[in-house]
């Protein structure tokens, strides 16, 4: 094992969230940083998830860093959502923009983390993959430890039987996840795609182009609303930037931090406002829905506090999914029976009108009649109630992933008195503002369970946590201080009320990865914190101001 020097900060991950982190620590507060990934490329889920079809469902006009004017003055994004490749461009640019290469080592998967008491630094031991293939041991250590590791980062990928044996016989499987760097070309095979979440929902209408036939598979129904993806205009590209300082400010106002309503749709409203009228609810569902994209789900604040609102929005989607799919069965199997919101919603383009194509056929009610054998040596899928589809040339893991805690539960992380995060978390995640873990010193978790994360824009997220670390950090140097953590009661307060606020919502009324269902025997406890971003930094900020309330420093 080598030993490395020692660094003022360990940043793990190189997606959006590690990059900035690298930007403003090592930038600017001018730290010795060390930023390590796992990848031989930088751009995190937009490095990994690189299916057809895969592509940002914000638009790209708010996904994308607004620290920097001129940073957003001078990329082009090509369509009002960006596909995969254009985003990975754009944290390759981000890195070679801001000179951040030569503080990030790639290849290099963190396998252990411990907090070294009596030095007061985080001790972390990297397997590093050389160029040549071989594996070296490297140790380094670091006062802080950002932990930038996604929260969608870790696939989940069900043990079914029957899969090796399809691999064995020479049949194909795919993780939407760990999609092959050189592409897939699926023109003239038979295709099954396990999963509709939006990694299938994506990948569907792009799949079925090329393949002689498709088989969905779906255990449940998603919500789904048209992105009405398009090219974006030199005009309106000039009118983004222009208007630029009203998306910031207007999207410091919205508690899922992007700001739709600029295109023309106001802003959530409680169905309250329309008395119960049932015409004019379906009239504001049908505005927002022919605005495209997450407009649909900004509706209603009620739509995820009121059964009835959620009542209304589902019998919305029905008829809207019966006047798009032709055939009435696949219509119906196509039509949710929860409420929206209570697992992430999709945005697409084509995805209902994709089952009207003769050589599409989607398998539903798996929650029924589960996936019995997944390939076998014959190349079928078998269903428990005997149902049996194939032969498939390629099986397309659309499984999604152990969200928000998966990967972490892969390291192996010791903070003080030997505790460890396994330990810590046996029972769900704990934290306090989604970023301190009681217990682990100078650790921040980014986007993580405790914070708005997956709820929201996620990289108006990422700056509002990175650059509240900046601050913290530039406090505490200020006044000397070398160690900041979560005192037990303010992370048990501030579970409790995560808790609490999760539970006067729909959103946790139905199994999710929200929740950790998607995964056999992990903890269920809804994991992203519910009241959103303003009110999330308005308590962030207030913890600085109040001279680190909550928090342990020394
Ligand atoms: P998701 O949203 O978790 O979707 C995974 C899908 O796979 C979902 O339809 C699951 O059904 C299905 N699934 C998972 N395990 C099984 C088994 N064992 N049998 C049958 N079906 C199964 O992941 P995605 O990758 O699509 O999207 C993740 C996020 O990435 C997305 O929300 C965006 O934020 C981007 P289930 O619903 O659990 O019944």
């Amino acid at each position: 094992m080598t030993s490395e020097s020692n660094q003022d900060a360990i940043i793990i991950g190189c997606g959006f969230a590690g990059i900035y982190s690298t930007y403003v620590l090592h930038n600017k507060l001018n730290y010795k940083t060390r930023t390590f990934e796992m990848s031989d490329q930088p751009g995190g889920v937009w490095n990994w998830n690189r299916y057809p079809g895969a592509r940002v469902d914000h638009m790209s006009k708010e996904y994308c860093f607004k620290f920097d004017e001129n940073l957003y003055n001078e990329w082009n994004w090509s369509e009002i959502y960006s596909p995969q490749p254009e985003l990975k461009a754009y944290a390759e640019h981000l890195l070679r923009r801001y000179n951040l290469r030569p503080h990030i080592q790639f290849s290099s998967r963190l396998a252990n983390a411990k907090w070294d008491e009596e030095n007061s630094r985080w001790s972390a031991e990297f397997v590093v993959t050389k160029p040549d293939g071989t594996i070296e041991e490297q140790k380094w250590t670091g006062r802080h430890l950002i932990l930038a590791t996604g929260c969608l980062s870790a696939p989940n990928k069900p043990k079914f039987a029957g899969l090796e044996d399809y691999v064995a016989a020479g049949g194909k499987v795919y993780h939407t996840g760990e999609w092959p760097r050189e592409g897939v070309d699926f023109t003239g095979q038979k295709v099954a795609i396990i999963g509709t979440g939006s990694s299938g929902v994506q990948s569907t209408p792009e799949i079925a182009a090329q393949a002689s036939s498709l088989h969905v598979f779906q255990r449940t129904p998603v919500y789904t609303a048209p992105a009405y993806n398009r090219k974006v205009t030199d005009a309106e590209r000039d009118e983004y930037r222009k208007r630029l300082h009203e998306l910031v400010a207007a999207t410091m106002q919205q508690p899922g931090g992007f700001a739709a309503h600029l295109d023309g749709i106001t802003p959530p409203t409680m169905s309250a406002d329309f008395n119960g009228n049932k015409e004019k609810i379906m009239q504001r569902f049908e505005d927002c829905w022919k605005s495209g994209g997450f407009a649909f789900y900004g509706s209603f604040i009620d739509l995820i506090l009121s059964p009835d609102c959620a009542k209304l929005a589902t019998e919305f989607y029905h008829n809207k999914i019966k006047s798009l799919v032709k055939d009435p069965k696949t219509a119906e199997n196509l039509c949710p029976d929860y409420p929206p919101g209570c697992k992430r919603m999709c945005v697409d383009t084509n995805y209902y009108v994709t089952y009207n194509l003769p050589h599409v056929h989607l398998v539903a009610g798996l929650k029924e009649r589960p996936l019995k054998v997944v390939g076998g040596k014959d190349k079928f899928i078998e269903l428990e109630d005997g149902s049996k589809y194939g032969p498939f040339d390629a099986i397309v893991l659309a499984t999604g992933f152990d969200a928000m805690t998966g990967t972490l539960a892969k390291i192996n992380i010791t903070g003080r008195n030997g505790i460890t995060l396994k330990d810590a978390w046996a029972a769900g995640p704990v934290n306090y503002l989604g970023l301190f873990i009681h217990g682990f010193p100078n650790m921040y978790h980014l986007a993580g369970p405790g914070s708005p994360s997956v709820l929201t824009m996620m990289i108006h997220q990422i700056e509002q946590q990175v650059e509240w670390i900046e601050e913290a950090l530039k406090k505490m140097d200020a006044k000397g201080l070398k160690t900041i953590e979560a005192t037990e009661e303010a992370q048990n307060g501030w579970v409790g009320f995560s808790n609490m606020a999760a539970s006067m919502t729909l959103l946790n009324s139905c199994n999710s990865w929200y929740l950790g269902a998607n995964v056999p025997g992990k903890p269920r406890v809804f994991m992203p914190f519910v009241p959103g971003m303003v009110a999330y930094r308005q308590k962030c900020n207030e913890v600085l101001e109040k001279d680190f309330e909550g928090l342990i420093t020394a």
